[in-house]
């Protein structure tokens, strides 16, 4: 993203606060997977937005009409042996060079400076609550002061939650950050093609992730978005389906949720359709059911009204047809008052979508629900889940259908950024009867599934989570299978 691009989020920002006010922002902390091996680093966003600065232990301080420069980065100091082990540093003098701050410190430095900046503001931002350590760090900061009052010192009197602020900057995307997103959805969209045409019996849904992540990676996405639901039969039932270890069967449904994120922007798709190819009848009726109310609710979707119409066109739709297919009993307006469809739909129509996949900014202003403005993103997701309990019928049962597009308010109605993604039960069929064999050539699958190269020949001896039940548990074959299972090299 153009460096101008940060500059003018700086002097927004810098122009909301006002004189006599100062802002303080750490980026996220490096987090430890296990041992002392690391989650690959990634900024906090509204550090991002604001900065462009993608290294970790970094803080910027925002300082409006300050003479020596109203923007000033902390960051980690050059050095040699460290950069020669953990990778490259850009230095303070890189940060003045490369990333626009007017001033720029070593991070030892900020206990020293910082303090005597905060004693010059009446109105102190920072995230409030966000990172525990960095609370700590202003409240000592503000006591050290404090202690210091009788010299003449005035601390801040007002306290103001800067994550609020940046959010709210962020939720009306600009052209810049429109062109990331639709690149976003763009591979995401193709991610999800290549998923839908390698599908089949036999593969474990952790191998549909790969080929969805492997198009991320290939197409300059760094990093999904978010983990990568793949979520067969029952599993479709679990909204956020952790593990992906289960094998996709034939006459089950299968239900993606993947986006891809591009140069800090998310995109979030989530398709379902048949492991086989064909819907069947219960299958197709409930995916028609999902698939008319997320239309309702993309038709809600525009310039001027309420962020939650969406949402009540889709609780409509869904509970009049789970009343006619006999899923709920009762009059249509009395189960909506009850809210008697959230047992089979419990969240809600979408989210913001931005740099976050659940971008920041408030849903409701005033106690009201926000109105929709031109350059909010959103996603449309409504979803129908029956899982194996007594109130669904026996030909309802393990059918999970969520079907999620992501969707920009224009000045005249919407955009649907990810309409390029095969959607109705005809186009699915179609796209899987067709591509299905052509990916095959491509990649090198065989009709009996996925050609596992020789490894890991008993994946499914790590966890059954779907097929485990109490009866199948036979110690003895436990015992064998651990034993067969060669730990060498
Ligand atoms: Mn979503």
């Amino acid at each position: 993203m153009d460096t101008n691009e940060f500059k003018r989020r700086r002097q927004r920002l810098l122009e909301l606060m006002g004189k006599g006010s100062m802002a303080i922002l750490p980026t996220a902390p490096e987090k430890n997977r296990n041992s002392n091996t690391r989650y690959p680093y990634r900024s906090d966003s509204n550090f991002y937005y604001l900065t462009g600065f993608p290294e970790p232990e970094a803080i910027a301080v925002f300082i409006p009409e300050r003479e020596q420069g109203q923007y000033i980065l902390f960051c980690r100091e050059k050095n040699a042996e460290k950069e020669t082990w953990e990778g490259r540093r850009v230095g303070p003098d890189g940060a003045k060079a490369l990333y626009g701050a007017d001033d720029a410190f070593p991070l030892s430095e900020l206990d020293k400076l910082v303090p005597p900046m905060i004693a010059t503001c009446q109105r102190l931002f920072y995230p409030l609550g966000y990172v525990e350590d960095f609370d700590k760090l202003i409240m000592g900061w503000m006591n050290g002061l404090r202690r210091r009052v009788r010299e003449g010192i005035v601390t801040p009197t007002t306290m103001v939650d800067l994550a609020y602020v940046i959010h709210e900057l962020r939720l009306r995307k600009t052209e810049a950050e429109l062109s990331n997103m639709r690149r976003a959805t763009d591979i995401s969209i193709r991610a999800h093609k290549r998923a839908m045409a390698l599908c089949r019996p036999g593969l474990h849904e952790y191998q549909l992730a790969a080929e969805i992540e492997h198009e991320f990676a290939k197409s300059g996405c760094r990093s999904p978005a978010y983990p990568t639901i793949v979520a067969s039969g029952a599993n479709a039932c679990i909204l956020h389906h952790p593990d992906k270890y289960d094998v996709l069967q034939d006459g089950d449904l299968v239900l993606i949720d993947a986006g891809a994120e591009l140069d800090y922007y998310a995109s979030d798709i989530t398709r379902t359709y048949p492991v086989n190819g064909r819907f069947n009848k219960q299958q197709k009726i409930i995916y028609e059911l999902v698939l008319k109310a997320q239309k309702a609710a993309i038709n809600k979707v525009y310039a001027g009204n309420r962020w939650i119409e969406p949402h009540q066109a889709a609780i409509q739709v869904i509970t009049e047809g789970l009343k006619d297919l006999g899923i709920l009993v009762g009059k249509v307006e009395d189960l909506i008052q009850e809210e008697a469809y959230k047992k089979f739909y419990m969240h809600r129509i979408g989210h913001w979508l931005g740099m976050d996949v659940h971008d920041g900014g408030v849903y409701k202003v005033e106690e009201e629900w926000r109105e929709l403005k031109p350059g909010m993103v959103m996603t449309v997701e409504p979803g129908i889940y029956l899982p194996a309990i007594p109130e669904v019928p026996d030909e309802w049962r393990n059918i999970g259908v969520r079907i999620e597009d992501n969707v920009l308010i224009t000045e005249g109605g919407h955009e649907v950024l990810t309409a390029n993604l095969p959607k109705t039960v005809w186009e699915i069929e179609e796209f899987m009867a067709n591509n299905q064999t052509q990916a095959q050539n491509v990649y090198g699958y065989d009709e009996s599934g996925y050609d596992t190269g020789g490894m890991a020949e008993k994946p499914d001896l790590l966890v059954r989570s779907r097929n485990l039940v109490d009866d199948d548990i036979d110690s003895a074959d436990v015992e064998k299978d651990a034993t067969d299972f060669d730990f060498g090299n």
